[in-house]
């Protein structure tokens, strides 16, 4: 069988502001950034603290009873819980008081006061931890979109999707495996909207999802203290090795007005992009007053004039040195 290649995301220690825009951002690749100071919660965030800063306030989480979760057949609900009483259920593997099974999976991704106009906001929804909580002094204040607490069980797993901002993950406690795929890979991955289809990244059917060997797996492992600069358009996945509890902040790099404005989590497609896709729907549309044969023609001709006007081979070049397959 066809083997993925696999690739190690790279580490990067004591990066300052100035490494960071000049060495690291101007290649938009995924990278790990060790050893960045990212405050006293650090130390601070055990089960106890966080329970009693976040107290009784109220918190909507996805709860399953397996811990990889599946957007395409919806194998989780959500819930409310007091964050307390969340973060409690979050940390052990047994629960005395659950909702589908005592063994169910837990993971919370902070949201916004008015769920679907305002992004998260952790010194909004959680300003004692935010105290806690350094942002990294990459990006300028007014580019800052959200900062998101996310809290998961140990073994849980979020499906491989993209965001449209870029980000930035920080471990703060527990440990995270991401695997990351490059938006070039994005045929491979047999997407629905921002989500690819291919669930069981491990193991594959691919039968069902033949090309999906063709998609390179870039990998890395995050400790606490670690940060992760996920570029806008990379496909990531996330897997909890333990129970962990992680920030992420996403910021605008393009300007304003190319971002849709009814967006809270950051994933919808640039203005332009919606527009195109749009426009791309019309013009199919109208090849369909044409028999099949001429369709077929005219499909071919169009896609390689998008081929020839849209693909970048500039971001086609590679490294293999840190192939690890
Ligand atoms: O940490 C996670 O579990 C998911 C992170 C994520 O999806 C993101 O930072 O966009």
């Amino acid at each position: 069988m066809e083997l993925q290649e696999k690739i190690s995301v790279p580490i990067f220690t004591e990066v300052n502001r100035e490494v960071f825009l000049r060495e690291i951002y101007p290649k938009r690749r995924p990278t790990v950034l060790r050893g960045v100071c990212l405050g006293p919660c650090l130390e601070k965030w055990t089960v106890g603290y966080l329970g009693e800063k976040g107290g009784d306030k109220e918190v909507k989480i996805h709860v399953s009873t397996v811990p990889q979760m599946d957007f395409l057949h919806k194998n989780f609900v959500y819930k409310t819980l007091p964050f307390r009483e969340f973060v409690k259920r979050a940390s052990e593997k047994r629960h005395s008081n659950f909702f589908l099974s005592e063994d169910e999976s837990y993971y919370l991704r902070s949201l916004g006061e008015d769920v679907r106009k305002e992004p998260a906001d952790l010194s909004k929804q959680f300003p004692d931890l935010a105290e806690d909580f350094n942002i990294p002094p990459f990006f300028e204040q007014e580019q800052c979109f959200s900062s998101v607490l996310r809290i998961s069980s140990c073994g849980l797993q979020l499906w491989t999707h993209y965001d449209v901002m870029d980000n930035l993950l920080a471990q703060v406690t527990g440990m995270k495996r991401v695997v990351l795929y490059s938006p070039q890979d994005a045929l491979h991955l047999y997407l629905s909207g921002d989500k690819s289809e291919v669930l069981d990244i491990d193991a594959p059917d691919l039968k069902q999802f033949p090309k999906f060997v063709r998609a390179k797996r870039y990998e890395c492992v995050l400790e606490p203290g670690d940060l992760l600069f996920i570029p806008a358009l990379w496909f990531h996945n996330t897997l909890a090795l333990r129970f962990g509890v992680g920030v992420n902040v996403f910021w605008r790099h393009l300007p304003p007005d190319s971002y849709d404005k009814k967006d809270p989590y950051g994933n919808k497609d640039p203005v332009a992009a919606t527009r195109a896709l749009q426009a791309l729907e019309r013009a199919l549309h109208i090849l369909e007053e044409l028999p099949a044969d001429y369709r077929d023609f005219y499909g071919r001709r169009m896609i390689q004039r998008i081929q020839k006007r849209t693909y970048c081979d500039c971001l086609l070049a590679d490294s293999d040195s840190d192939s690890i397959n």
